[in-house]
């Protein structure tokens, strides 16, 4: 953890600060029982999560892939939001900001899927559209992939085939296409409603004048190894603005940050904003 003085000097910082981003991953929802996407929970069953996230995945093998987000659905679904969530959340409400960055806007960009941080800002700020950005879409959406019909489900389970194969570990089960989950206006395959390895993220636009804009970016819990979300830091760096790292361990990059907090940041993040 870093000394107070750092705590110190970041403090500064953030009280001069006009546009704070913070750019979060899967370290963000560790606190909260979700598996990341790298380190001891980056493998789901034998198989790489990554090597899952792509639409190539899913029409090779809809099965495989849908007991894969399924899997992560039921966790998610029992997940609540841990401090760290709730602490970007706080960054949201106008007097809790005003009283550490009296000059700030605030915006989170969120790579996770899981709707932690949409939860954590509805609860300190239920009346405010939340400044967040779920820019790899979300697991409780589905797509359908004929008519593109998109809806939130947060059926549990989310179609009878998929019941207790959450549960089991070893290999997958093989469910056979018409028992996946299906569109309800035209009965076509859904798919989950997130952004695979090689599709365009959401909202591309607002959040690349987001990072033009910032001038302090708090980069939480992510290997910052997937693009484009993972270059944002060194933009805001590129532009003279100040980049504090907040992870449990070293991740790509970080010895180019400004301030870096190393430890669990359910624990680090409400240390050093409030
Ligand atoms: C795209 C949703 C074209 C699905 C995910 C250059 C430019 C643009 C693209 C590329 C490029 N180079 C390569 C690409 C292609 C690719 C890419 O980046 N590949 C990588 C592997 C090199 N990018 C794409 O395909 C993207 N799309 O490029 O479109 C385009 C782009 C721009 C403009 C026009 C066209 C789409 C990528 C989205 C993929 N979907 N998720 C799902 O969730 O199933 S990615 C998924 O992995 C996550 O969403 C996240 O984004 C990503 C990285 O994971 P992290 O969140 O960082 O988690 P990870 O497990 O890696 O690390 C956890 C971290 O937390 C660790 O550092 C750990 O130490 C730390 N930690 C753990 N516990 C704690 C903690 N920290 C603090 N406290 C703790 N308690
Ligand atoms: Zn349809």
């Amino acid at each position: 953890m870093a000394s107070s003085k750092d705590i110190e000097q970041f403090r500064s910082v953030l009280r001069k600060s006009k546009n704070i981003v913070a750019i979060a991953g899967a370290g963000l929802s560790a606190a909260s029982g979700i598996p990341t996407f790298r380190d001891a929970g980056g493998l789901w069953r034998t198989h790489d999560a990554m090597s899952l996230a792509t639409p190539e995945a899913f029409f090779e093998n809809p099965s495989r892939v849908w007991q894969f987000y399924h899997y992560r659905r039921e966790k998610a679904l029992r997940a609540t939001p841990n401090a760290g969530h709730i602490a970007l959340a706080a960054l949201s409400v106008p007097e809790r900001l005003e009283a550490v960055a009296p000059t700030a806007r605030f915006t989170l960009v969120t790579q996770n899927v899981d709707g932690l941080s949409v939860k954590a800002f509805q609860n300190v700020c239920p009346s405010r559209e939340p400044e967040l950005f779920e820019m790899h879409g979300r697991l409780f959406d589905t797509i359908c992939t004929d008519c593109g019909d998109c809806k939130a489900n947060f059926d549990s389970p989310i179609c009878p085939a998929l019941t207790g194969t959450e549960e089991q570990l070893g290999n997958e089960i093989e469910i056979p296409l018409e028992d996946l989950p299906r569109c309800q206006e035209c009965t076509g395959l859904l798919r989950p409603g997130v952004v695979w390895f090689g599709e365009v993220p959401h909202q591309l636009e607002e959040i690349g004048q987001i990072v033009d804009d910032a001038d302090l970016a708090l980069v939480v819990g992510t290997s910052s190894t997937v693009y484009p979300a993972a270059g944002y830091a060194y933009e805001v760096a590129d532009h003279g603005g100040t980049v504090a790292v907040f992870n449990i361990q070293h991740s790509e990059g970080d010895e180019d940050a400004h301030f870096l907090f190393l430890g669990p940041c359910h624990e680090t993040l409400p240390l050093a904003l409030f």
